[in-house]
């Protein structure tokens, strides 16, 4: 089974969790490991204490990052974290699925908008970014 690293903005703005965890519901349904369920978790703690410590998240995810066989981003609210972890699954060399819907106040980074190791699919619907995760999971087999 292969893992799909979702990445999706946590302290940078929760406005699109309800999609993170539609997304990620989406993909197990297609049986790939989602390897970062929390981040589409409606009532996740995202600042103050958490029962983890900042530098174990980010050894937790790394190891995640080089784990996964290819990640999915959300990439709509603009978050350092997830273009962090892009950069960092480019240079692995994996293949990385960006989703965006324009929001009336900001667009998408040209880091992320202008990167040739990134696939950008802007969608309106939901059923547009689900068809485009299947059509990213199928590539990969
Ligand atoms: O800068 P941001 O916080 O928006 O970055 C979001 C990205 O960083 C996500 O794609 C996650 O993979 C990662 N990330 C940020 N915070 C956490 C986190 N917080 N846990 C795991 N990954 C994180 C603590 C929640 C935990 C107690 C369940």
């Amino acid at each position: 089974m292969k893992n799909i690293y979702f990445a999706g903005s946590i302290r940078g703005g929760r406005a699109d969790v309800h999609i993170y965890a539609e997304l990620i519901s989406y993909i197990k349904s297609l049986d790939r490991k989602v390897l970062t369920e929390h981040v589409g978790l409606i009532d996740l703690k995202v600042t103050g204490e958490v029962g983890i410590t900042v530098k174990e998240i980010y050894e937790r995810d790394m190891a995640w990052l080089k784990e996964t066989d290819a990640m999915v981003a959300e990439v709509s609210t603009p978050s350092l974290g997830v273009g962090y972890e892009i950069g960092k699954l480019e240079d692995l060399g994996k293949p990385i699925l960006c989703l965006y819907h324009a929001k009336p106040d900001h667009s998408l980074t040209a880091m992320i908008a202008g990167s040739p190791h990134v696939k950008v699919v802007n969608y309106n619907t939901l059923d547009e970014a689900k068809a485009a995760i299947t059509e990213f999971l199928d590539s990969l087999e």
